[in-house]
């Protein structure tokens, strides 16, 4: 397998060096000093989009914030259709700072190692195709609880019903839209036709401990989990936590507490099924008072959508035998719903020759070990959610995975080295140029 791409392993290097280095700058934009917290329409969204719309022009790009606060950098004839590079800049609380960040810069380096010089001392795409790099600003949901809300509106996909979603100081969408000098009126400007788009790829971090464990630096992603996430509420009564006697207490937060244990062992039971509740909160909250009400989150993830319901019915099954049980009464809403994406076949193929790529490349840093040593890449489920479960209604979607040091992700640890970084924007970079040589 010849490689295609031109550039020197030094070349790829650099780039590797200076995506770590940025993903160490864009750490110190943070909500919260000492920790990295950068949600959706906030000051530190605002200022991570204008660092990489400089990245972006420095790559030789044209850049635009869309009408949902996703930053965009394209380079190629307006009329041309695209193929899309990208991945989020904001986070979940105390993250890490490679979740999302890490794909989109590599995106940019990707983008600067196929350009070509143009004839006015500008930078062109030398494909059949426009470069794009998107830097999507919500992915992960952290502020109004529904994730996925720019890439959600460049599919087209807005949901007006979104406008009236609250943050936690009971700040609007809609409000906090005019706060950042976003239009609402305007939100449609953000979708993308499918006609205007040739594929999108991301590279992201496993965000588990697979590649670390096989001993390889990227995987091809089969498909990306289905998603669907929940808000309980169980309602008992709240009284004395001395004089109340046990066959009196209506406890809420064990009801709650025993619900956490059934979505553990109901998808522990399932190939593929992952629940997780993250949130638990007792009510009134005394030290002193049996809970009267208990709240909790439900983050319900499966390969496939009807196994994922399936789960979900049994899991309410569960809880009404619970409350029944302990005479409580429970309650759900559901704050965000996103199909499982299969990655497309052809994406799939492209990103494994640009694995391949790197196994015939002499290894990017002393010791590091070549992306996969066999000739068949690991190919991985993705438990994760990515933006590209919002991209795959309007264009084919790809992934590559970086190796994750024991898989640690959503903490301040996630760590990834610049070896795998370097192979990683290769395998891109070389994925791109096999695909620009297949047919439209
Ligand atoms: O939750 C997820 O899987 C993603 O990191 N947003
Ligand atoms: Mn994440
Ligand atoms: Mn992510």
């Amino acid at each position: 397998m010849t490689t295609r791409l031109g550039a020197t392993p030094d070349e790829v290097a650099t780039a590797a060096r200076r995506v770590m280095a940025r993903c160490d700058e864009l750490a110190h934009v943070t909500s919260t000093p000492g920790r990295i917290e950068r949600v959706y329409l906030s000051p530190e969204h605002a200022r991570v989009n204008r660092l990489a719309a400089e990245w972006m022009r420095e790559a030789g790009m044209t850049t635009r914030q869309d009408a949902a606060g996703n930053q965009v950098g394209r380079l190629g004839p307006p009329e041309a259709p695209a193929l899309v590079i990208g991945s989020h800049l904001d986070t979940v609380p105390d993250a890490g700072r490679y979740d999302g960040i890490a794909g989109v810069l590599m995106g940019l380096e990707v983008v600067r190692l196929l350009r070509a010089p143009g004839a006015d001392g500008g930078w062109v795409s030398p494909l059949p195709f426009a470069l794009e790099v998107i830097a999507f600003s919500d992915e992960e949901g952290t502020r109004f609880g529904k994730a996925l809300l720019g890439s959600s509106a460049v599919a087209g996909q807005w949901d007006d019903a979104w406008w009236t979603l609250t943050d936690a100081e009971g700040t609007t969408v809609r409000e906090a839209f005019l706060d950042f000098g976003l239009d609402p009126g305007r939100i449609g400007e953000a979708a993308r036709r499918p006609s205007e788009l040739v594929a999108y790829l991301e590279a992201h971090i496993e965000q588990g401990p697979e590649l670390d464990r096989r001993g390889e630096s990227l995987a091809v992603v089969s498909s990306i989990a289905s998603a669907r996430r929940f808000q309980l509420v169980v309602e008992g009564e709240a009284r004395h936590a001395g004089g109340t006697p046990y066959d009196m207490r209506r406890d809420a937060l064990l009801g709650a507490s025993e619900s956490a244990l059934a979505v553990e062992r109901l998808c522990r039971a399932e190939h593929h099924i992952i629940g997780t509740v993250g949130q638990l909160e007792a009510f009134p909250g005394a030290v002193n008072i049996v809970p009267g009400e208990a709240r909790f989150s439900l983050d319900l993830r499966g390969e496939f959508d009807g196994a994922r319901d399936r789960v979900w019915d049994a899991i309410s099954r569960e809880l009404d035998d619970i409350m029944g049980r302990r005479h409580l009464r429970w309650t759900a809403r559901e704050v965000h719903s996103a199909p499982a994406v299969f990655c497309a076949p052809l994406l799939q193929d492209v990103l494994r020759e640009g694995i391949l790529s790197t196994v015939a490349t002499p290894s990017l840093t002393a010791g590091a070990p070549a992306a996969s040593g066999r000739e068949d890449p690991a190919t991985l489920f993705s438990p994760a959610g990515h933006d590209g479960m919002a991209i795959g209604s309007i264009t084919d979607v790809g992934m590559l995975f970086l190796r994750n040091p024991d898989g640690i992700s959503h903490h301040p640890d996630e760590a990834v080295s610049e070896g795998d970084v370097g192979l990683g924007i290769r395998a891109l970079a070389e994925a791109v140029l096999h695909r620009a040589a297949e047919p439209a």
